[in-house]
């Protein structure tokens, strides 16, 4: 049916009479007709990306796009006096995911289908997705974020399991989400539910009774895992999703032909990250089920798994304690001792080892083991896999270890977030690009043409005023939108070193008061969320969301500095801020963040980065070369040196340097103890006097010295446009589907 029919059908009304909301779940119920006809790509090997987290974001506009009726839905309900924009404000965000690991894979899932590629995503169906963030007294807190309605993208599927636990079972539901491909098929996103869930006990913010497992299994995204009984929670859900995934792949490898021995031929999964890795003694425990003998089942299984190394923090990789395995999932145990048994017979090496000799279970170990490729997510991150973290792994299996470079989805990112930016390079260079995005390397013939870099500025002038109207409407926030937009928004995390900023405003601030005034007015702008648990990271909101305060109120300096930091940043603001952008903040410790994917999205809007050499930022360094990204700080030999040897000391640093001093010391000075609170304040300040674990003093100075280098440079306002027109023109490697197609080509196989 079309948008007319349906909505005769729903309301007996005409479209300019209806309200936005009937309108959204009309064209809510006309999309998921119109994706559901599009037949799924067929082959005899199917991906099955299984991931703990799928920050999908809004999908409306993104469907319509890929559905390739956008443009003629937009003017259909213009001609009617709506704006599909306004409408779209009634979807709710399914926000599935933490940050960089889920929104990856919501974008590998686009690229899938719009590739054509035979594979599905398998999660969970959580009713909460990640925390709503709400600031009271410049402080974060926490409420639930529901996303499900009486209508939503989800369907209900006929598929059901009984899953065990120890001493109790529950019966699943799978509900499953349609994904769209741009111009191409569509592959389905699964999402595991379990028909007990109960919404009614969360009661205070995001507090809830983590002892009842059947009410509470699929109620949050990662319950807060800050004590024991969220931990163990972390594991029923763990197993809970790949215990139906395993499930759910070998009732369709069967249905398609495999007799089981064969299952590598019909099956590949991408374990990503570890919180999926209890796939691999579950699909051997049900194979052996089946009737396979427990070397064959080892060996195929071993043929099937593939996993995704997302981090090298230590204290973000997995190891569950074997009495959590003993109480909630019993049966997996004799596989994990027999698979551990192996490996210490075989290599007889500790520090290889899957159960440690605290009884701890470590689940990357097991994936390395038993899987046939382990893959880094950017150039760096894989040489550090191999050469350091898991360098003893990468000895015994050099053939298994390889670098998959992240990619970002260009429908999303571009096509939906900025549709002047993509109109205007469709008039430059066709449409090709939105296929296949190294295109956009034609737009290197324009690098010279002033009327399109002028074009340019106009473009990125336009979403400065849109990101302004938007806040100052949403969140009460007012920014000038002839101030330069310097942008900061990722989780909060000390290694992604927010603090790093903040102790540059403060620098700021007291150059500014010194009479050094900015010759153009800075807009510092700040998004992020912290996890519940985790007390430095709220802290450093704390500290910026005081100085957004000082700052304003203070008259010397309001006019040539503001800070903002923006309330409960998501997918859907990202979409806002990014277009925006004029420099970018990718200022992570050297060798700490894996690769990031929002550096991409920035640059593909034609931001300018200021960021170390780090992640993908090593590669878009390559890319555009010197005079278009702004690197500064250490390397990361100097820094993971550093760690070896010990011999860092932040007293030193703030001892022998004025400007740091001042700026710390600032933390905790009279004016920002008028408006914040003491206690968290002086913990961050000790924290970073004292320890500083992620070395941001080393690194000042010379972020200091770039910032002012970008600052002067974009005044110089046409070859400013160069570099935005530079950085676009390079964004087309790291478009998911050459991720994908890479994956496909170097591991899947399909
Ligand atoms: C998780 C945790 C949880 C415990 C506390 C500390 C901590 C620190 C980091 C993490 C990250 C978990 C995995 C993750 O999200 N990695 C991100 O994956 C992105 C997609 O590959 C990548 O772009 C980011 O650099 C990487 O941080």
């Amino acid at each position: 049916m079309n948008l007319k029919e349906i909505i005769t059908e729903r309301y007996e009304k005409k479209i300019s009479e209806c309200t936005n909301e009937e309108l959204y779940y009309a064209l809510l119920e006309m999309t998921k007709g119109m994706a559901k006809k599009r037949e799924s790509s067929g082959g005899k090997r199917k991906l099955y990306y299984i991931s703990a987290e799928f920050l999908i974001g809004k999908l409306l506009s993104n469907n319509l796009i890929n559905l390739g009726i956008y443009d003629e839905v937009k003017e259909l309900l213009a001609e009617n006096g709506k704006s599909l924009a306004e409408l779209e404000e009634f979807e709710p965000e399914p926000s599935l995911g933490n940050g960089g690991l889920g929104r990856l894979a919501a974008c590998f899932l686009d690229s899938i289908a719009s590739l054509g590629l035979n594979g599905d995503g398998v999660g969970l169906n959580y009713h909460f997705g990640l925390f709503k963030q709400v600031f009271e007294n410049h402080l974060q807190s926490e409420t639930p974020n529901p996303w499900i309605e009486k209508e939503s993208w989800l369907t209900k599927t006929d598929v059901s399991y009984t899953i065990h636990f120890g001493g109790f079972k529950l019966k699943s539901r799978l509900y499953d989400i349609d994904v769209t491909g741009y111009g191409n098929r569509t592959t389905k996103l699964h999402l595991f539910d379990v028909e007990s869930v109960d919404e009614s006990i969360v009661t205070d913010g995001i507090t809830f009774d983590k002892e009842d497992i059947a009410g509470n299994l699929t109620l949050f995204l990662y319950p807060d895992d800050s004590d024991d009984k969220g931990r163990i929670l972390r594991v029923y859900q763990q197993y809970f999703m790949v215990s139906n995934a395993a499930r759910l792949i070998l009732d369709e490898a069967v249905e398609r032909g495999s007799d089981l021995h064969n299952l590598h031929e019909y099956a590949a999964i991408q374990i990503n990250d570890t919180h999926p890795s209890m796939v691999i003694p579950e699909l051997i425990r049900l194979l052996m089920g089946r009737g396979l003998l427990i070397d064959e089942a080892i060996e195929i299984v071993s043929k099937t798994c593939a996993y995704t190394n997302h981090t090298i923090l230590a204290e973000a990789l997995e190891k569950w304690p074997m009495h959590f395995l003993n109480q909630a999932v019993p049966q997996l145990v004799p596989v994990i001792y027999e698979l551990n048994n192996r490996v210490m017979r075989r290599y007889n090496d500790e520090s290889v080892a899957i159960i440690d000799k605290n009884d701890l279970v470590h689940m990357a170990h097991m994936d390395i083991h038993y899987g046939y490729s382990v893959n880094g997510v950017a150039y760096l991150h894989t040489e550090i896999l191999k050469n350091t973290e898991l360098n003893n792994f990468y000895k015994l299996y050099p053939e298994k270890f390889n670098n998959k470079t992240n990619g970002v989805t260009f429908r999303r990112w571009l096509l939906h977030c900025n549709h002047e930016l993509a109109d205007m390079i469709e008039s430059l260079i066709g449409p090709g690009y939105k296929k296949n995005a190294d295109e956009l390397e034609k737009l290197g013939a324009f690098v010279n043409d002033e009327e399109v870099l002028k074009r340019l500025l106009t473009v990125k002038q336009n979403s400065k005023t849109a990101l302004k109207e938007y806040l100052a409407a949403t969140q009460g926030i007012e920014i000038d939108d002839h101030s330069i937009y310097d942008i900061q928004v990722k989780r909060l995390h000390e290694y992604k070193r927010q603090q790093m900023n903040a102790l540059y405003v403060i620098h700021k601030y007291f150059e500014i008061k010194a009479g050094k005034k900015p010759s153009r007015p800075v807009t510092v702008i700040f998004g992020a969320k912290a996890a519940p648990a985790y007390t430095i990271a709220k802290d450093i909101i704390h500290l910026i969301l005081c100085l957004e305060e000082l700052v304003s109120s203070d008259p010397e300096v309001a006019p040539y500095l503001k800070v903002v930091m923006v309330e409960n940043y998501n997918v859907t603001l990202a979409e806002k801020l990014i277009p925006a952008a004029d420099i970018h903040e990718q200022i992570s410790l050297a060798s700490k963040e894996a690769s990031g994917t929002s550096n991409m999205k920035f640059m593909l809007n034609g931001a300018v980065a200021i960021g170390t050499l780090d992640g993908a930022n090593v590669e878009m360094h390559q890319f555009v070369g010197d005079d278009n990204i702004y690197i500064f700080g250490d390397s990361s030999e100097t820094v993971i040196k550093r760690y070896e040897d010990k011999s860092y000391v932040s007293k030193e640093y703030y001892e022998e340097d004025e400007d740091i001093k001042r700026a710390v010391d600032f933390i905790v000075g009279d004016e920002m103890l008028a408006i914040g609170c003491r206690e968290s304040l002086e913990r961050l300040y000790n924290e970073l006097l004292n320890k500083d674990w992620f070395m941001t003093f080393p690194d000042f100075r010379d972020y200091v010295a770039a910032k002012e280098r970008i600052y002067a440079d974009y005044e110089e306002r046409m070859e400013w446009a160069k570099k935005m027109l530079i950085n676009i023109s390079m964004a087309g490697f790291f478009s998911s589907d050459r991720t994908i197609a890479q994956y496909n080509e170097e591991i899947w196989h399909l």
